[in-house]
C-alpha cells in the first residue's frame, strides 16, 4: 500500500485512498479488482444506482451489443469465461447488465462502490500529489491517483428544440429509458435519430405504438446482425476456444476473433469474385462486414464497390420505392460513420403504421405542446424519444470540472482539441489516468478488450511506481504533442472524419473538430504501449517520493 493510505473516519478530514476509479461500467470494474490486486486502497464513484455503465443505461427497447458475446467479454479470468453462459450471437442490454452484475458479485466488488454518486470536481494538490475529489454528495476525498473510467458514450446529446418544455406528452433520451420501460402501445410516438440506438430501437417500438414517425436527418449504412442463438454445442465450442480466440484478438487491428480477410481488396479480384466474398459476407453479417477488404477504409473505389453492393441490398427491402430512396440518399462512404448493425431496421419501413419524415429536406423547427413540427408539416405525438447520441469521447470527462497543475482545467486545456499521450494520460494532470480516453483507439475497437489492455498497462504502471517508490507521474508536454499529432495523421489517410458525425465531434456545437481516435489498430498500438514501458516509460515525467525533483 502507499505509505499515507488510509480510511480516516473523522468528518472534518478527507477520506484517503490510494486511487479513486470514476464509474462502475466494464472499465470502472476491470480497474477496482486490479488495483485491489496491487494492495491498494480504492473507492469507486458511480452515478448510477448500479453496476455496467453502458449496459446500466442503454435500457431502450431493441438494445443489444453489436460485437460478438463471444468477444465482447472480459478475458482475464479463465473461471469467468468458463462459468457464464452466453445464450446470443448479439447479447441483449439485460444479458449484459447479468454479466456484469455477476462480475461485481463473482470478484466482490461492490463494497468499494459508492452508487448515486457523481465526481463533480478533481482538483490537483501540486504540494501532497494528490487529487482532491468533491462529488455530487457533497463529500470530499484525497487520492493519490486518479482513474477514469466515465465512459466514452455516457454523456447524452439533448438537442435543444424550441418549444421542446411545453411538450405535454412524455420526451426521453434513449440512455435514460426507465427499468420499468415504457408501454407504447396505442401511443404515437416520434423517434429522433437513426445512428446505432435509433436503428435499434425503431423495429421495437413499431411493434408496439399505434403509429411510429421516424424523424431521420442523414440515413446511413446499416449491415444485417444476423443474430442467432449459442446452442449447447456452440457454447462448449466458445469455451473451448477462448484461448485461441485471445490470440487472434490481440493479433487483431479490431481486437475481434476473427480472421483476417480473404483477399485485402476489392479491387485485385474479377468481379464474380468479389460479388462472392461480399455474399459471403453478407450472409455472415455483424460489424465485421467492413471488413471485407482490408481496404475498404482507406481506398476510395474499393470502398465504392463495397458502398453499393449494400444500397442494392437494402433497396431490395423495402417495398416503397420513394422511401428506399429516401434511406439510400446516403452522403459518406461505408465506414464513414459508425457502421450500424440492424434487425428487421428497413422491413419496418414496410409496415402501415411507420412513417419515414425527411428532416433533412424539412428541418424540425419546433416542440409544441401537441407534438413536433417541421418546416413542412404538424405531427401529434404522445411520445419523443431521442435516439440523438452522446458527446463522446471527452464529454464524460469535461462534465466534470478537473483542475490540474496550477488549478488548470481541462476543459482550457482542450479548449482548442484533446491532447493526451497515448489517450491514457494528459501533461499537466499528473497521477490522473483515462481508459479509453481521446487519442486512444477506445472504441474503435472491440471496447471491452481494449479496456482491459488500458487497465493493465495501468495497473503495470502503478507497480512500477510502488517499486521504484515513485510519487507523482507526468506526461512529457513534447511527448503528447507527437502522439496527438501521429492520431491525427493517422485519422487523415482513412476515410475517418470525412463526414460529419459524433467521431469528428460535429454533433456537439461549439465543439473543436477532429478524429480523437488512435486508427493505427489496436494490435500497434498495444505493441507500442508494450514498448514504452519497456523503455523505462519513454515520454512519462515521474517524480520520486519525498522529492521534487522529476526523473
Ligand atoms: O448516436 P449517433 P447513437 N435533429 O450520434 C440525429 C454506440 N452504440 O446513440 O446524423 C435531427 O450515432 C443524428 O442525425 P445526424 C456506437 O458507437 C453502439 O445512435 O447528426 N436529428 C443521428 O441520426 C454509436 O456510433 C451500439 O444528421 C438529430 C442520431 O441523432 C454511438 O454509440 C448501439 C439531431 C444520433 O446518432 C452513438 O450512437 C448504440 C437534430 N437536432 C450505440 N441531433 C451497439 O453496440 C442528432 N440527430 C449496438
Amino acid at each position: 500500500m502507499i505509505r499515507d493510505a488510509c480510511l480516516i473516519e473523522d468528518p472534518t478530514t478527507p477520506q484517503e485512498f490510494d486511487v479513486v476509479i470514476i464509474g462502475a461500467g466494464a472499465a470502472g470494474l476491470y480497474a477496482l479488482h486490479r488495483m485491489r490486486g496491487l494492495g491498494l486502497s480504492a473507492r469507486v464513484f458511480e452515478k448510477g444506482d448500479g453496476v455496467g455503465g453502458t449496459w446500466f443505461w442503454n435500457r431502450y427497447p431493441g438494445a443489444r451489443c453489436d460485437v460478438e458475446s463471444w468477444d465482447y467479454c472480459y478475458t482475464f479470468s479463465e473461471e469467468l469465461e468458463q462459468e457464464w453462459e452466453w445464450t446470443e450471437r448479439f447479447p441483449t442490454q439485460p444479458e449484459l447488465e447479468r454479466y456484469f452484475n455477476h462480475v461485481a458479485d463473482r470478484f466482490d466488488l461492490r463494497r468499494d462502490i459508492e452508487f448515486d454518486t457523481r465526481v463533480d470536481q478533481a482538483r490537483f494538490d501540486d504540494d501532497r500529489n494528490r487529487w482532491i475529489i468533491r462529488t455530487s454528495s457533497d463529500v470530499t476525498v484525497s487520492a493519490r491517483f486518479v482513474v477514469s473510467a466515465a465512459g466514452c458514450l455516457s454523456e447524452v446529446n439533448t438537442p435543444r428544440f424550441e418549444g421542446a418544455e411545453t411538450f405535454e406528452g412524455q420526451q426521453i433520451h434513449t440512455a435514460r429509458w426507465p427499468k420499468g420501460g415504457i408501454n407504447v402501445t396505442g401511443m404515437r410516438v416520434g423517434v429522433i435519430g437513426t445512428g446505432s440506438t435509433g436503428v435499434q430501437a425503431i423495429p421495437q417500438l413499431a411493434k408496439q405504438a399505434e403509429h411510429l414517425f421516424v424523424f431521420q436527418r442523414t440515413p446511413q449504412f446499416a449491415i444485417p446482425a444476423r443474430n442467432r442463438p449459442i446452442d449447447d454445442d456452440a457454447l462448449e465450442e466458445l469455451k473451448h476456444n477462448y484461448r485461441e480466440r485471445w490470440e487472434l484478438k490481440k493479433a487483431s487491428p479490431v481486437g475481434m476473433g476473427r480472421r483476417p480477410p480473404e483477399v485485402s481488396s476489392a479491387l485485385e479480384v474479377d468481379e464474380a469474385t468479389r460479388t462472392r466474398i461480399l455474399e459471403d459476407s453478407w450472409a455472415l453479417g455483424g460489424p465485421g462486414f467492413a471488413r471485407t477488404f482490408d481496404d475498404v477504409m482507406t481506398n476510395a473505389d474499393s470502398n465504392q464497390l463495397t458502398s453499393e453492393f449494400v444500397q442494392d441490398k437494402i433497396r431490395e427491402k423495402v417495398e416503397d420505392s420513394a422511401v428506399a430512396e429516401s434511406l439510400l440518399a446516403i452522403d459518406h462512404p461505408l465506414g464513414a460513420r459508425r457502421l450500424i448493425v440492424e434487425i428487421d431496421y428497413f422491413e419496418t419501413y414496410n409496415r402501415p403504421n411507420v412513417t419515414l419524415v425527411d428532416v433533412a429536406a424539412a428541418p424540425i423547427e419546433e416542440i409544441t405542446p401537441r407534438g413536433l413540427r417541421t418546416t413542412e408539416d404538424s405531427y401529434d405525438l404522445d411520445l419523443i424519444v431521442y435516439a440523438t447520441g452522446f458527446d463522446g469521447m471527452t464529454g464524460a470527462l469535461l462534465a466534470m470540472d478537473i483542475q490540474g497543475v496550477g488549478g488548470l482545467p481541462l476543459r482550457a486545456k482542450w479548449s482548442d482539441g484533446a491532447g493526451t499521450y497515448l489517450g491514457l494520460v494528459a501533461s499537466g494532470f499528473p497521477n490522473l489516468f483515462m481508459i479509453t480516453g481521446p487519442g486512444s483507439p477506445a472504441v474503435f475497437s472491440n471496447v471491452i478488450f481494449s479496456i482491459e489492455q488500458h487497465v493493465d498497462w495501468i495497473t503495470d504502471c502503478l507497480a512500477h511506481m510502488l517499486e521504484n517508490n515513485l510519487d507523482r507521474i507526468d506526461s512529457d508536454p513534447e511527448a503528447e504533442a507527437e502522439w496527438t499529432r501521429q492520431v491525427h495523421e493517422i485519422a487523415a489517410q482513412t476515410i475517418v472524419g470525412k463526414t460529419d458525425s459524433w467521431w469528428t465531434g460535429a454533433n456537439i456545437e461549439g465543439k473543436p473538430r477532429g478524429v480523437t481516435f488512435y486508427l493505427g489498430g489496436t494490435h500497434t498500438y498495444r505493441e507500442i504501449c508494450e514498448e514504452i514501458a519497456a523503455n523505462g516509460y519513454k515520454g512519462f515525467v515521474f517524480q520520486p517520493a519525498g522529492n521534487s525533483a522529476t526523473v
